[in-house]
């Protein structure tokens, strides 16, 4: 029971606890005034009737008629008049038996030796009887003429009515009271619900969407995130700070691996031969890398991925192994090759432009090729047994990564079984209905099926798979666990926020924020007061470039004051230059770039600053300790990895984050300014609302995304699927071990 149920049922029985008393001392009292009320009335019929039947006693037809005239009173049940010696003298016909003359004169005489008279006389008399009709006020009253007593008078009263009435008063006392009550109560419950329900409506909103966030509810919001992040921690098996060590630990506790296989089309380092002759070790500009790489270096292992640097062959081993990182040697690359045409139809065919613009709402139309999809078979195939060759038991764990390989799961799973196989989509999945357009999207889903457990971005995420499965597959749901059956195989679909290392080591390694200043003001000619903005992205056109160089125009147009003084830096590494897609892209950004900066720019000033090339880590973190602010403006995004690295690197808590609404890192960052990238305004304000920033305030902000980060870091998200699959895997042995002791398949 919620606290507002027991404090509204407490509430209840007070009232009615409160009602009871009342209405008792009300009735009591009222009863008192009725009956006091009826007996004075009764006494003054007694002695007006007592007294006109002295006059006629000796008449018979005279007293019986002033009787019955008595008796018309309606609360009149009986009328006698009887003689000295208790005898009838005459009476109506309706007086109760129990006040006959006999009856009542016993009282009447005991009524005079009571009073003390040394010669007994009648005497007035009167009491409350109770009959099976109700009760009854009897009175006598001596009869007296000339001083002499004649008899007495006998007059029977009905006081049933007086109880109808004291029902009918308590009825409308506690239809009154409870009114009362009800407006005493309710309408402050009402206004306090009221404005409670705004006050949370404007908490969620400003957590959900972020914003300018009014200040007084910056240490709510603190505290808000705090609750979250405990509860989030004590649904976990094992709360608490994760890092490395203890990812690696679970895996040999919980999984008995000695190390992992991971699948993923891009290699984390690839060999390239410059233009001097010599072989350099590149990092190459992928989330997916950034997020995975330290997880290979917690866990060791092998990572399977495409050949794709132009000296990757001249540095493998027979095996086409490389043992990487360079100078620490803790796991190793296996290099598969491929052909051009296998690339073409395999990546820049299938995967880039049928998969990629097919998950994300950018408006950029798929192409699905019946040669591309046989290339991405064919491919998948030839990942999966370069993956399966390098595994050392028959029970490995495989996390197969992002949409290159949607149909290694399955591939993977009918050579070995029993291993368990984490596929990781890094991109949003789209609803069901837009899932159709893809001509094999049966194949897909059954493909991806193949694994043990499959993991997005967000809950959403995992919605729109599951209701495309539904949609498109003849499958079993089991709604509790949140997962698939198909042919007895269970798979586990659950959202995995992807994250940092932490702490993360480009960050470690960077000079501090005022030397990266300097040297970033002085490789872009910046002047001493400059303001400068920053753009971290692949040249994809999900990622909103071309938006935000529109909203940097919007505010040197709207903003007069930072022009000349407001610098946007975006670094930008040319991607799948081989789709026209992307090269129009790259010539659009060139185009708008250059229009803006022969509005607003100058001989010594260039609003925007377009750099096209691959830029190693410790570059990139060196302009995200110098920016002012970072500005993240996807079109569509699953997570980005960007907004949480240039949290990562402001150690200074200095620095402001824009962010798209449209990423995955919004719904976790949300001290950052929330934006929609499409509405250029806005997005513009959000840029002069972060240069004017007290510096307090950034400082709450970054520090509250910081604690964050730390908090909800990359060993964490791996740790989390590990211990999901340990339990899956647990389950399925106990589930087979049944099996073999029951006659019937339990079937899981
Ligand atoms: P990506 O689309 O590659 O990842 P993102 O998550 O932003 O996008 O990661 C980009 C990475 O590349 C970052 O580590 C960044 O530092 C680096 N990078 C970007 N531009 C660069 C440049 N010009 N020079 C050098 N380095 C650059 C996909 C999904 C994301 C998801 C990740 C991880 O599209 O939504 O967050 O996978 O799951």
């Amino acid at each position: 029971m919620t606290q507002l149920a027991r404090f509204i049922l407490g509430l209840l029985a007070a009232l009615a606890l409160l009602t009871w008393a009342v209405s008792g001392v009300v009735q009591t009292t009222t009863h008192e005034w009725f009956e006091r009320d009826v007996s004075a009335h009764a006494q003054l019929a007694m002695v007006s009737a007592t007294r006109s039947m002295a006059d006629a006693w000796y008449d018979p037809d005279g007293l019986q008629k002033r009787l019955v005239a008595i008796d018309r009173n309606q609360h009149v049940i009986g009328v006698a008049a009887c003689n000295a010696d208790l005898t009838t003298r005459s009476m109506t016909p309706d007086l109760p038996e129990d006040f006959h003359c006999r009856a009542v004169g016993v009282w009447v005489r005991a009524a005079g030796t009571a009073a003390g008279d040394e010669n007994p006389k009648l005497r007035e008399w009167s009491t409350i009887a109770t009959l099976p009709t109700g009760r009854v006020y009897v009175a006598a009253m001596p009869v007296v003429s000339q001083g002499q007593a004649l008899g007495f008078v006998i007059l029977a009263h009905d006081l049933s009515y007086i109880e109808r009435r004291e029902a009918r008063a308590q009825t409308f006392l506690l239809v009154v009271f409870g009114a009362l009550a009800i407006l005493a109560f309710g309408v402050p419950l009402l206004v306090a619900r009221r404005v409670r329900h705004d006050w949370s409506m404007e908490v969620r909103k400003l957590l959900r969407k972020g914003g300018k966030q009014p200040r007084e509810f910056q240490p709510i919001l603190g505290d808000v995130r705090e609750l979250i992040a405990r509860m989030a921690d004590e649904r976990e098996d094992l709360p608490g700070q994760w890092t490395a060590e203890r990812l690696r630990q679970i895996l040999n506790r919980n999984l008995h691996g000695e190390k992992i296989v991971i699948l993923a089309n891009r290699e984390p380092y690839s060999h390239i031969r410059g233009e001097d002759g010599r072989i350099e070790v590149q990092h190459p500009a992928s989330g997916l890398v950034t997020a995975l790489e330290p997880i290979m270096r917690a866990c060791s292992g092998v990572w399977v991925a495409h050949g794709s640097g132009n000296a990757d062959r001249e540095t493998v081993d027979r095996n086409d192994h490389v043992r990487v990182p360079p100078e620490e040697e803790s796991y190793h690359i296996r290099r598969v090759w491929l052909s051009e045409e296998e690339q073409q139809g395999h990546y820049y065919g299938f995967s880039n432009e049928g998969l990629w613009p097919l998950c994300h709402i950018a408006h950029t139309r798929p192409t699905f090729r019946a040669e591309d999809w046989a290339y991405y078979q064919k491919v998948n195939q030839k990942f999966s047994d370069a993956v399966c060759e390098e595994v050392d038991s028959e029970d490995p764990i495989i996390l197969v990564e992002d949409y290159h390989f949607a149909l290694a799961p399955a591939m993977i799973r009918k050579r070995l079984p029993s291993a368990t196989i984490i596929a990781f989509w890094h991109i949003p999945w789209p609803n069901a209905e837009r899932m159709g357009i893809c001509p094999w999207h049966n194949e897909l889903l059954e493909g991806l099926l193949g694994s043990s457990i499959i993991g997005f971005h967000t809950q959403l995420h995992c919605n729109n798979f599951l209701d495309s499965v539904d949609r498109y597959l003849e499958t079993r749901r089991d709604r509790e666990q949140n997962a698939v059956i198909m042919h007895g195989q269970k798979t586990l679909v659950r959202p995995y926020p992807i994250a940092l290392e932490w702490p993360v080591r480009w960050a470690e390694m960077a000079p501090d924020p005022a030397a990266c200043r300097v040297q970033v003001w002085k490789d872009l000619g910046l002047k001493p007061d400059a303001l400068l903005g920053l753009g971290v992205d692949r040249l994809d056109y999900t990622k909103g470039i071309e938006e935000r160089l529109l909203a940097v125009e919007m505010l040197l147009e709207r903003y007069p004051k930072y022009r000349g003084r407001f610098t946007f830096v975006q670094l930008a590494e040319p991607s799948r230059t081989k789709i026209e897609r992307y090269r129009e892209l790259n010539e659009a950004v060139e185009r708008l770039a250059k229009r803006i900066n022969e509005r607003f720019g100058t001989a010594e000033y260039q609003p925007i600053i377009l750099l096209r090339s691959h830029h190693e880590p410790p570059e990139v973190f060196r302009y995200y300790r110098a920016a002012d602010l970072c500005y993240v403006s996807s079109l569509h995004d699953g997570m980005n990895l960007v907004a949480k690295e240039f949290v990562a690197a402001r150690i200074d808590l200095e620095g402001v984050l824009i962010l798209s609404e449209f990423t995955g890192a919004a719904q976790e960052l949300t001290e950052a300014l929330i934006v929609n990238p499409y509405d250029l305004v806005k997005s513009s304000d959000a840029m002069a609302v972060a240069l004017g920033m007290p510096e307090e305030e950034r400082r709450d902000r970054m520090q509250s995304m910081r604690s964050m980060i730390g908090r909800f870091n990359v060993y964490r998200w791996a740790g989390k699927m590990l211990v999901d699959a340990a339990y899956l895997r647990n389950q399925e042995r106990l589930s087979g071990r049944l099996a073999e002791h029951l006659p019937v398949s339990t079937n899981l």
